[in-house]
């Protein structure tokens, strides 16, 4: 097999004036994906040393919504970018040593880019799938490697600057910045490739909107987890499957209120014999789907107040489940104390489902859907 060279790719469709016009597109969606992602990546911190906010309530479901719909939008984009450049891969190696050297440093850094936007893009697609074929943390690795890939990038844009400037202010069909082999007419012409990387970017937001937008629910193919699920919220881990069956419709459950010695447990009739709130929160899951409910409980401050927690401090919702990353959560203090935090006990005027956390669950304004804690069984103020 012969290694092929750049004068095998000939097609003028590979030109700079589309890699940069992609580029910038491809740019946009990954600054989306970075800055949502660090507020998600905080959001889910145990230690917030600047409190996050809790309003407004649909916060969270924006960013984290935009965050998925960027990144999936960035799947069609960086395909097309990469099919425009990979001829390149084939240049002859430069005969003089030190400029040799700086394409060398120059490939490495491309590889760097290409290789951590490929693992966040399938990282990212898979988790919002549901699919873990990995070992590792989803939530640390991704998070790591988002640094490695703004900061490749940033390299990246700044070594290309003059080219992009270039491109992006000459005609697509100028042909100042191509190779020199690359001198025939596609099947398309660039304005054509360009309309078709549009149009599948659109499709793949299209297909995935619907899971956060719901009038785009009907078209989202992939937004499949949307709607269904009782009182039209999608639920993400069952009751069987957190194993929480018998302990959540024992007649024996008590919600256990601790702080120090101070110890309460109400049953599930006096929960509902205490004040009820009423609120319309979304659950907004970090795999980017959101719906939004009304709920009804009892507020998590007046809770608190049975055992006199003080304000302003972070307490522990442990959930009835046994194992897994969410069976204890930290519900910080200003989330605690926001009157629109509840232990709902009902969902959109019914008694809560057993798959939405039947007895008693956690539905607190801005927050990931992983910490609105499913099955509560005991809330602690740490003394
Ligand atoms: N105990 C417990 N609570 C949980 C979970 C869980 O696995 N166990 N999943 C969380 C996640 S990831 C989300 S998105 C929401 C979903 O709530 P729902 O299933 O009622 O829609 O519950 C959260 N609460
Ligand atoms: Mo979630």
């Amino acid at each position: 097999m012969r290694i092929p060279d750049e004068s095998d790719f000939p097609s003028r469709l590979r030109s700079a004036a589309v890699t940069a016009r992609v580029g910038l597109w491809l740019g946009f969606c990954f600054a989306i994906c970075f800055v949502t992602g660090l507020i998600s990546h905080y959001a889910q911190n145990a230690d917030h040393p600047v409190p996050f906010p809790t309003s407004p309530a649909w916060g969270y479901r924006v960013t984290q919504g935009l965050h998925v719909i960027t990144g999936t939008a960035a799947v069609p984009l960086l395909l097309v970018k990469l099919w425009t450049v990979y001829p390149r891969l084939f240049r002859r190696p430069e005969r003089d040593v030190r400029r040799l050297l700086l394409d060398v440093a120059e490939r490495g850094s491309i590889a760097v880019l290409v290789a951590s936007a490929v693992f966040q893009l399938a990282t990212g697609l898979a988790n919002a799938a549901q699919w873990y074929p990995w070992a590792f943390s989803f939530r640390s690795a991704h998070y790591a490697t988002a640094w490695v890939a703004i900061g490749a990038l940033v390299v990246h844009v700044a070594v290309k600057l003059p080219i992009i400037r270039g491109a992006l202010g000459a005609d697509v069909d100028d042909t100042t910045y191509d190779r020199p082999a690359a001198d025939r007419p596609g099947v398309l012409g660039r304005r054509g490739l360009l309309r078709a990387t549009w149009l599948s970017a659109g499709v793949a937001v299209l297909a995935t909107a619907g899971s956060t937008v719901p009038w785009l629910r009907q078209v989202s193919v992939l937004g499949v987890r949307s709607g269904d699920g009782p009182a039209g919220i999608p639920i993400n881990k069952s009751a069987v499957a957190a194993g929480v069956t018998a302990s959540a419709t024992s007649a024996d459950y008590r919600l256990l209120l601790v702080h120090g010695d101070r110890q309460v447990a109400l049953s599930r009739a006096d929960l509902l014999a205490m004040p009820q709130s009423t609120q319309t929160l979304p659950i907004a899951c970090v795999e980017g789907w959101s719906a939004s409910g009304t709920w009804s409980g009892v507020r998590v401050r007046d809770l608190l107040d049975l055992v006199d927690g003080p304000r302003g401090t972070d307490v522990l919702v442990t959930s009835l489940q046994q194992s897994g990353p969410y069976t204890t959560t930290v519900l910080h203090g200003n989330f605690a104390d926001d009157d629109r935090t509840l232990l709902a006990l009902a969902l959109e005027g019914e008694p809560l489902a057993l798959d939405h956390g039947f007895p008693a669950r956690v539905i607190a304004p801005d927050r990931p859907g992983v910490l609105q804690t499913k099955w509560v069984g005991r809330i602690e103020v740490p003394t």
